[in-house]
């Protein structure tokens, strides 16, 4: 296929020839040409700057008008103070009743895919975000709720209990029942790109080009996920920073990732304290890379991503406003002089 050469960049006033890109407020789009002059808008073909500018769909009812941010709740035994059942479901209650101040959405997942992590039972899974889900609603907090699994009977609960949307960091590859269930309940999915399995992902990635390989692959999990039934208005693409990629390769990601609006689909990013950020930042604990992910998620709203996945909602959160106040989004040019 034609590859675009992406620039995006943020500022007011849009650049004439600059084509706004969907969802983000004031990240504007331009191609570079191979000499690297950059193409006018209004050069492109007009199917490519639809995918581009189409205004993309609410998620789970939020406006996707502005970068998102949705909180890491992780519901594995480890990620709690006390194995207690009863203490570790007030816990997680906890967690998101304060994420929820400042996200737009949380993400639950009962089965880590950190690299080397050893699978779960579908029971298992169930029996973790299940009781955690049904506490967090019947404690009243609405906020939209996503279920980070690859198992469609994990998913299947999760929506019973109270999710909203499904996160497959197999983009529906893992279990063969998954895409009919996505589509039976009409939610929206994330299709994450990885390569094999989270117990050998990271024992020797390769790839001769990563970001155009990545691309494609996005592009054919949102075929077969439309194959399935499921609604191109449902699905949101994410480039999988960490699984199965060397540093190098998240780099590469990471400067390409305006390129993923030619899925035309809300692109979702997820890097909160992953390795290369330890590495770079010279932060080994993981609450300690929280500044090193402020400023790749800000790199990233940058660059017109939809949902930035985060630990640390409050201080995302904090960062995105002094970025809108300085002109990346027009919400937070509202603040007045
Ligand atoms: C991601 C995820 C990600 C999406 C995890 C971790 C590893 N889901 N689940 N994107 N990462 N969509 O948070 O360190 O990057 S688990």
């Amino acid at each position: 296929m034609r590859r675009l050469r992406p620039v995006a960049m943020t500022g007011t006033p849009r650049p004439a020839d600059a084509l706004p890109l969907a969802g983000s407020g004031t990240v504007w789009w331009r191609e570079a040409l191979a000499d690297g002059a950059l193409r006018a808008a209004g050069d492109l073909p007009a199917e490519v700057r639809d995918r581009l500018s189409d205004p993309r769909p609410d998620l789970c009812g939020v406006p996707a008008d502005r970068p998102l941010v949705m909180g890491i709740l992780n519901v594995t035994p480890d990620s709690f103070s006390d194995g207690g059942a009863h203490y570790a479901l007030e816990d997680a209650v906890r967690r998101a009743r304060g994420m929820s101040a400042e996200a737009d959405i949380l993400d639950i997942g009962g089965e880590s895919t950190r690299p080397g992590a050893k699978p779960v039972s579908v029971q298992a899974e169930i029996s973790r975000v299940v009781p955690v889900i049904r506490a967090i609603r019947g404690s009243g907090i609405a906020t939209p709720i996503s279920i980070d699994t690859r198992k469609a009977e994990v998913a299947a609960a999760a929506l019973d209990a109270g999710a909203d949307m499904v996160n497959d960091v197999t983009a529906l590859r893992y279990d063969p029942e998954m895409a009919a269930l996505v589509a039976e309940r009409g939610v929206p999915v994330c299709l994450m790109h990885s390569v094999a399995d989270p117990e050998t992902m990271q024992q020797n990635p390769r790839y001769d080009d990563v970001v155009p390989e990545v691309f494609d692959h996005l592009a054919e999990r949102m075929a077969a996920a439309e194959a399935a039934g499921i609604a191109r208005d449902r699905l949101i693409v994410d480039p999988g920073i960490g699984f199965g990629k060397s540093m190098a390769h998240n780099l590469a990601l990471l400067r390409a990732l305006a390129l993923f609006h030619d899925l035309g689909a809300p692109v979702l990013l997820g890097a909160s304290r992953k390795r290369f950020i330890g590495t770079i930042g010279g932060a080994e604990a993981g609450p300690d890379r929280m500044p090193g992910s402020v400023a790749v998620a800000l790199h990233g709203a940058a660059q017109g991503v939809h949902i930035l996945r985060v630990h640390d909602t409050a201080e995302t959160r904090q960062a995105l406003r002094l970025w809108g106040a300085l002109g990346g989004t027009e919400e937070g040019q509202n603040h007045g002089a």
